[in-house]
Formats: structure tokens, sequence, C-alpha cells
């Protein structure tokens, strides 16, 4: 018999099913990241996990490891489409996850993960491990892998891992490009937004053990007892997923907040207010991780001010936070207005004779380049010059100066070739990588930092695929063996698409990205070609308050030739490097063609080794970097079916907006640099559609307040 009801009723139950079953039915906005957890499509692994996976058996009590626990019932009742109950013991006849902590587990925060009896068995000597390996079992599912291929054992190589936020009091982002900060602070403490939880789900799932909250040019207001609660309620969600708080400090702080006449570090009253303050943060937050500290770079307070040194400062501090434990971060990041001075040298030149003079709880944090987190650098000379300070690495997440949220840019790449280049200071094989891990000067303490790409934006990082750049620094700072390639296919499985064809024209994409910005950005070893922006063409800029703040003490064109001689006959910054690892650069016949101009000055009709005159070389790299850009956007359009329709048509446009502004940069530096090459512009190139003047004009729509 026809019943409307049961009609209406079936409709609603199909509807209802539809929408489950179907992932492209309904927008993806990208909130959810890495950890989507869509129902399974294959229905091999599905079936296979579906009987390894039961129940879950967690025997301790905490609140990581009930959010381990958590974490997977969430995900596989996703992913399999059925549900599992968190249990206290391992039901007997069915096969399940036991998770469990034991002394001889693995070491540090690793874990390991083995079959035993039919059982998947997640072990580590932390619950914070408990957690990774959870993470780590649940990214292999996503990726359809067998089950028996997730057996073994890993531990990170490096202690703190860590994001530092360039976030303000006010909600503003130093150099951020996803929208404002993630932090509410004006109705923090009361309430506590459901995103932070979400946010440290993800930094967990790929290891990320710290967290410092705001901008290094940093607000004495985050020190004050108003502010330091809303922080506290912050580290109450992270805390809860293995993350450590940690904040910026304004190191005027004793007088701007203090009232006292001095912030210097010998100052028996400034000691005395830092160990006061430092109290009463651990008071407020027990599990506080430390300060991280700008000082003495531009503008910013330090020990300088007294006459002191940046061991005198961080020492000082490292005093007030020794018996929490807390760590002292402390930052190469300087430079002095020194018009003669090359900006290369300075940190080195400020840092190297203090190796030995900072506290035992005291980390030097090194940028990975000697300038400014430029699109390539060579190692900063820092890294293997101070054996007896634990070095940091700061990376940076965030695309100052790779096209913001605009241009597609994966940056392991760029991590990769700076953790893998070789310092040789103890021999070949002296790679950054060990030492920022501590393997060759076996540092007590180990650091690496990223400097967040996140913001309120709903897909976190502006560009979607901007993802990946969080996402494998996590990995990376896990473990610095992994491969561009291998972390670029694991996400994009993870957040993209498990179609295979699709997973590696992705991959091919990710992998070329960095490469072809370079060419239409800063080819052969250019660099800052901006100003203010850090993001419009400016290579003409030559005025500012310091000759260090224009282009043109960068590229130093002239009717000679191009770059900067950083050899004996220039600024000798080469000298700062171990001689091995300095010499194919020192002689211009030797040094790789992406370094080129970064240490020598290059007549412009120069052959090169690509056989090319240094002048064609150019040309020819802008117009390939520039055309390269048309070919993303190709790779990209045959993705349409195999791509959630939203961020399909989100990266579609992001491309066609790199392409016009890839097109923008080449005109810019060409035509620029032909009023002092005097050459032309090789014919199999098209020539520029507008003059110098043109594209200064838009350069300077684009700067217009
Ligand atoms: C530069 C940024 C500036 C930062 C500074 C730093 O332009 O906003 O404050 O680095 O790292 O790259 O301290």
């Amino acid at each position: 018999m026809f019943s409307p009801r049961l009609l209406i009723t079936r409709c609603l139950l199909f509807l209802i099913f539809a929408l489950i079953s179907n992932n492209h039915a309904s927008a993806d906005d990208g909130y959810r990241l890495w950890l989507k957890y869509d129902r399974i499509s294959d229905n091999t692994a599905r079936t296979a996990y579906t009987k390894s996976f039961n129940f879950i058996a967690l025997s301790g009590n905490s609140d990581i490891l009930n959010n381990a626990a958590k974490e997977l019932q969430t995900g596989l009742t996703a992913l399999l489409g059925k549900q599992i109950s968190v249990v206290k013991t391992p039901v007997g006849n069915q096969n399940g996850i036991i998770l469990t902590v034991s002394t001889s587990a693995a070491p540090g925060d690793g874990y390991s993960i083995q079959m035993q009896s039919g059982n998947t068995v997640i072990t580590a000597s932390k619950d914070a491990g408990v957690l990774y390996g959870s993470f780590a079992l649940l990214r292999h599912l996503q990726q359809h892998l067998p089950l028996e291929k997730a057996v073994g054992q890993t531990s990170p190589k490096i202690q703190l891992r860590m994001l530092n936020h360039w976030d303000n009091p006010e909600g503003t982002i130093e150099r951020g490009y996803a929208g404002s900060s993630l932090w509410k602070w004006y109705e923090l403490p009361e309430t506590v937004d459901p995103r932070y939880t979400d946010y440290a789900r993800a930094n967990a799932s790929i290891g990320i053990n710290g967290t410092v909250v705001n901008n290094v040019n940093a607000s004495a207001r985050f020190l004050t007892a108003e502010y330091l609660h809303k922080v506290a309620a912050l580290a109450g969600v992270f805390r809860k997923y293995g993350i450590k708080t940690y904040l910026s400090i304004h190191f005027a702080a004793p007088k701007t907040l203090g009232g006292l006449k001095t912030s210097d570090p010998l100052d028996p009253e400034a000691r005395k207010w830092w160990i006061e303050k430092t109290k009463e943060i651990y008071s407020i937050i027990p599990d506080f991780g430390g300060f991280l500290v700008k000082a003495n770079s531009e503008g910013e307070p330090g020990p300088q001010d007294y006459g002191r040194t940046h061991a005198d400062g961080a020492n000082m501090l490292a005093e007030a936070l020794a018996p929490f434990n807390g760590v002292v971060i402390w930052r190469a990041f300087v430079y002095k207005a020194d018009p003669n001075a090359d900006r290369f040298k300075a940190a080195y030149d400020e840092f190297a004779t203090l190796d030995g003079k900072f506290a035992k709880n005291v980390i030097v944090q090194v940028k990975n380049g000697p300038i400014d987190f430029q699109p390539r650098e060579p190692f900063s000379p820092l890294f293997g010059n101070m054996p007896r300070t634990p070095l940091g690495m700061e990376f940076q997440l965030t695309q100052e100066y790779l096209g913001f949220a605009t241009h597609w840019i994966y940056e392991a790449p760029l991590f990769k070739e700076c953790l893998d280049a070789d310092t040789y200071v103890t021999g070949k094989g002296s790679t950054v990588a060990s030492i920022v891990d501590g393997s060759l000067h076996h540092y007590p303490l180990t650091c690496i930092a990223g400097v967040a790409n996140t913001g309120s934006d709903r897909n976190w990082t502006g560009h979607p695929m901007a993802q990946a750049n969080w996402y494998a620094f996590g990995r990376l700072a896990w473990d610095h063996t992994l491969s561009p390639e291998a972390i670029a296919r694991e996400w994009t499985q993870l957040t993209l698409t498990t179609e295979s064809r699709a997973v590696a024209t992705i991959g091919d994409i990710m992998l070329r990205s960095r490469e072809i910005y370079v060419d239409y950005n800063t080819p052969l070893g250019l660099s800052r070609p901006w100003t203010g922006s850090h993001y419009a063409p400016e290579p003409w800029q030559n005025r500012s308050s310091r000759p260090d703040w224009t282009a043109i003490y960068y590229h130093r064109a002239d009717t000679l030739g191009l770059g900067f001689d950083r050899t004996a006959t220039g600024s000798n910054a080469l000298q700062q490097y171990r001689p091995e690892a300095s010499r194919a650069w020192l002689d211009a016949e030797t040094c790789p063609l992406p370094y080129l101009l970064w240490f020598h000055h290059i007549s412009w009709a120069k052959k090169l080794s690509s056989g090319r005159t240094l002048w064609d070389e150019l040309c020819h790299r802008f117009y390939t970097g520039a055309d390269s850009v048309l070919w993303m956007q190709k790779q990209w359009a045959g993705l349409k079916t195999s791509i959630d329709p939203a961020i399909h048509a989100d990266v579609s446009g992001r491309l066609a907006k790199q392409h016009k502004e890839a097109i923008w940069w080449r005109d810019a530096w060409v035509l620029y640099l032909q009023t002092f090459s005097k050459r032309p512009i090789p014919a199999i190139h098209p020539k520029p559609e507008r003059t110098l003047e043109e594209v200064k004009r838009s350069v300077n729509t684009y700067l217009m307040r």
C-alpha cells in the first residue's frame, strides 16, 4: 500500500546517505586539513581494516591518552563507517588497537606500532608518544596502505619542534596572509574557541610540540597578569595534545612594565624583576615552555643598549627560567645599521665569538640563511661555528618573500636544501641537519621552528596548497631524512585525493613550484628585489633610511655586470664558511649557477656553464619561470574531476593570478636590468608588452596606501 509518510522517510534517508557517501557533494572548505577521515573508497583496504579494528583498548588515563583514543575512535568510525568503542581491556575474541605506555619503549617522544596476536599495539614511553603513534596509524590508513606496513619504531630527531606565531595583541599577524590571528585575545580566557583544539590536533598529528603564541616584535602586554591568564587558557587546550606554550618577550619589560630605571641584564633589580615575573608565569601556566627573544634587532631593545652582550641578556632570562626547566630561545637575526658592512656577515660577527658563553638552558635560533628567508639562500655560516651553543633552526612557513598566499610554492625542497647542506665543520658529512639535531656537537637541547602560516581563514593558510608547508615542516622536524617527494605524496593523499594519477601530477607541480618561483623572481642567486612590500617587484628601489633596506644594495647592477662580490675582492663573507664548504662558491667558474650572484659580480657578457651569457641566461630564466606557471595551470586544469570542486576553483583562480604576476616580475627585472646591460632580449622570447615606466607605475599603484 502507498504510504506518503514512508515515502518521505525513505527520501530523507536517501538524501542523508547521499550526503554522507559522496565526498564531493558539499564543497570542501579546507578546514579539516590533512585530518579529513573521509570514508575509505578502496574496498579491499576498508574490508581488511574493518576486520582488524573492533575496539580501542586504553588502560591508562590522562588527557593526552584520552585524546589519542578519541582521535582513533573519530578517525576509524569515519574512515570505516562503523562505530568503534574505547574499552579498558582488549576484547578477547576480537582484533583491535591497544594503546600502552611503557618505560622500555621508543626513546623521547617516539612510539612503536606492532602486530601482536591480531592486535595493533601502539607503545610509547610518554603519553605524547602514544598520541603521535595514533596519528601515524590514522595517516597510514588514510593512504590505504597494508596494515602490516605500519609496523615499526620511530623517535623524533629534534626535541623542540615548534611553531612561532608572529601574532599581535590586536589580532593582526606580522607577515600573515591567511586572515587575522587565530587567538581571540579580546574574548579569552572566558571564551575558548573550539578551533584551538583543532589547531592543537593538527600540530600533534605531525609531531609539533611547542607554540610561541605572539610576535617576536613583542608587546610587553603579554607579560601582564591579564594576558597571562589569556595565554593560560590557550595552554590549557594545547597541553592536552602534548604542546607546550611559549611567549616572545619584550626585553625592556622591566622598564616599560615594571617601572624600573633600567633593563640592564647585569642590574640586580632587573634580574629580580625577571625572576619574579617568571615565578608568576609558572604559577599561572605550570608547564610553560620559555621565552623567545628578538633583541637588538630592527629597533627592538636588548642588552647592547647597556653595553652588554647577547649572552648577558640570554643568561639573565635563563637564570629566571632554570628552576622551572624553562628555556630561552635567543634569536640570531641581527644586523647593525653600518653603511659599509655586508648584512650577510652580521649574525656571525655578533654571535660566533659568544660560543660557550650561554647558560645551559639557552638555544640560539638561527634563520636558515644569512639574510632573511629569501627564495633561495646559502645556509647561514653560523651553523657549524658554535659547537658549544645549541643552535636551533628557524624556517619561515608564511610566504613573506614567496608570493604571500597567491603563489603556490611547496617549501619542503627549500628546507631540505638547507638541512642537507654540508658545513664540513668536522669533515665531510657535517650537515646542517646534524648540527640542528645535536648529533654532531652533542647539544643537550635541540630545536627547530617554523614561522607559522596559519590565520583565521577557514582553510587556515589562505592558499589551500600552503597547508602542505605546515605539514612538511612538522614531518621534517620529526625526521629530516624524509624526502620532499614522499611528504608531498603523503600530504596529497591525506588532503586532496588518493587517485594515483592525480597524486603524481600534484606531486610534480609541488616539487617544481619553488624552482619556478625562483626563476621568475630571483634567479641565479639574486636577492631582496623588494623594499617594504616584500611582494611587488622593485629592483630599482634605491632610497631608504639604510642602504641595506634598498634593493640595489643586494643586486649591485651596473654597466659592467650584476651580483654581490662576497669573495676576498669584495666583502669576503665567504671566509665565514669552512674552506671545503665554500670552495666551489669562491670561484665564479665553479660556483653553481643558483648561487652565482650571491657571491660574484658577473659581467653581462660572461659565458656561463649553461653556454649562455649572463644576460641571456637571466632572460631565459625569467621567461621560462613565467611560462612554467602556465604549465602549472594546465596540469591543475586536468585534475578537475579528481579534486573537490571548491578547492579546484580556488587554486585555479590563484594560479591565474600567479601567472599574471610572474609576467609582472619578469618584465620588471628584464626591462630594469636592460638599462644596464644595454643588450637585446634574445629573439626567441616575446618582447614585454609594456615599458619600464609602465611597470613602475603599476608597482606604485600596488604600493599606494
Ligand atoms: C623579517 C620580517 C619582519 C620580522 C623580522 C624578524 O620582515 O617583519 O620582524 O624578519 O624575523 O623577515 O624578526
